[in-house]
């Protein structure tokens, strides 16, 4: 294995800096993508009802293919600012560059996404920064490859890190990805640094999010992150994978 040494150290309370009271955990739903105030908004409510306070909304979207919707850019984030202020949510969103960095105020958690995994530079940047970061685990990486990019941005002094299995990518056809759970286990067993999961990118398919959410709390995650969509047969990506409101009570009602 690589040399991970504050990864080996990590004491930060990093879900306690987030506002989450002792062994709860951090449950963050919302849209793949912003798609309009309108599905912001019926999403938003839905979520401050069910007590939920952290909400993902991509606006800088990774797409496979540059044929496919690439999110809304500065626009999504102006319409993300009205709904922070009107619900009083904590916002999850994807940084892809750092230029999009001074643009990303108002989000809490920037996530760096699968494909962005051992972006070293973008790493090293937002090393510098106090923001909180969801690292997500590349689909194609090894645990230890996961905890040397881990690595990078803890050693620029941002100790606001939190990891994120969301699958890999094996032979299996009927599901997007594997989700490794026992990514999960090692972590936990091993180191004192957060890890949520993500079933939703993992499986790829509405009916399998929430039995791996609840597996993935079951195996010690210290959360889950899962796209919902009031109207997914309608969402402008990923609309496989995305639980409906009323899919999404059930999740929440199980995880309780
Ligand atoms: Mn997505």
């Amino acid at each position: 294995l690589s040399s991970h040494p504050l990864i080996d150290k990590f004491n930060e309370p990093v879900l306690k800096n987030l506002g989450l009271e002792n062994d709860e955990k951090l449950i963050i739903l919302g849209p793949c993508a912003v798609e309009s105030y309108a599905q912001l908004d019926e999403i938003a409510k839905f979520l401050t009802e069910n007590n939920i306070k952290f909400m993902r909304a991509g606006v800088f979207k990774p797409r496979t293919s540059v044929y496919d919707f690439q999110g809304l850019g500065s626009s999504g984030l102006a319409l993300l600012k009205e709904i922070k202020e009107k619900y009083n949510l904590k916002l999850v969103s994807e940084i892809m560059d750092i230029s999009q960095l001074p643009l990303m105020n108002d989000i809490d958690i920037l996530q760096v996404g699968a494909r962005n995994m051992q972006n070293f530079e973008l790493l090293k940047q937002l090393g510098k920064t106090n923001k909180t970061i969801i690292l997500k685990r590349g689909f194609g990486n090894t645990i230890d490859e996961f905890l040397c990019a881990a690595e990078y941005i803890l050693k620029g002094g941002n100790k606001n890190l939190i990891l994120c299995e969301r699958g890999i990518r094996t032979f299996e056809p009927l599901t997007r990805n594997t989700l490794d759970l026992g990514c999960v286990a090692i972590i936990k067993n091993q180191y004192q640094i957060p890890i949520i999961t993500d079933p939703s990118h993992a499986t790829g398919h509405q009916q399998l999010v929430t039995p791996l959410a609840l597996a993935s709390l079951a195996a010690g995650a210290d959360g889950i992150m899962i796209e919902i969509h009031n109207n997914p047969s309608i969402a402008l990506s990923d609309a496989e994978q995305a639980l409906d409101l009323k899919m999404a009570k059930e999740l929440i009602n199980r995880i309780k």
